[in-house]
């Protein structure tokens, strides 16, 4: 939890995340007020300033849709060459890297576990414990998002949690 003025939240509800899931019925089929993610963010200069930094905490709640356990939309930056750190606070999870040709990698989210997320790099964060996921960020303040590139294509990679058991599965 951040404490401090100028600390915002912002909620997305599984039902806002229209197109993310594999299941796209499953999604629907969620109750209207369950969240999926949060995000506290302290924006200590205007979004798109160069040479700022913002900071904020993730919290991904346990879950799933259909099988698909609970994870942020994802993003590249929209100034491409933008990159951030993430750091694990609570709970364990997934961090999913994916280039613009769909190379992607998964990095282990655990307490004091450090991620660097280089330019020109989509980032998702996935829950995949069963308690919520606390993660850390820091990024420059002229990054930006550019969730399109997503959109039309999502990840190379999903992961599902089935009978207990996490399956990482690639899917082109
Ligand atoms: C911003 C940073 C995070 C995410 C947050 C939610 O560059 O990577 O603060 O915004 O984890 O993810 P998303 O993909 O819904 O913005
Ligand atoms: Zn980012």
């Amino acid at each position: 939890m951040l404490r401090g003025e100028g600390c915002i939240v912002e909620t997305r509800r599984v039902t806002d995340l229209k197109g993310v899931f594999a299941d796209d019925a499953a999604r629907a089929r969620c109750p209207a007020d369950r969240i999926a993610y949060s995000v506290q963010m302290h924006r200590a200069t205007a979004d798109g300033t160069t040479g700022g930094l913002f900071f904020g905490v993730t919290r991904i709640e346990p879950g799933t849709v259909g099988d698909e356990c609970f994870m942020t939309r994802g993003h590249f930056h929209a100034n491409a060459d933008r990159g951030e750190y993430y750091w694990g606070i609570e709970g364990v999870g997934l961090l999913v890297l994916m280039t613009r040709d769909r190379q992607s990698s998964v990095q282990r989210v655990e307490p004091g576990s450090l991620h660097y997320i280089p330019g020109h790099t989509a980032h998702r964060l996935i829950n995949t414990g069963e308690q919520a996921l606390a993660v850390g960020a820091c990024w420059p303040s002229d990054a930006g998002h550019d969730y399109d590139s997503i959109a039309s294509a999502g990840f190379s990679v999903r992961v599902y949690r089935r009978n207990g058991e996490i399956s990482i599965e690639r899917v082109g």
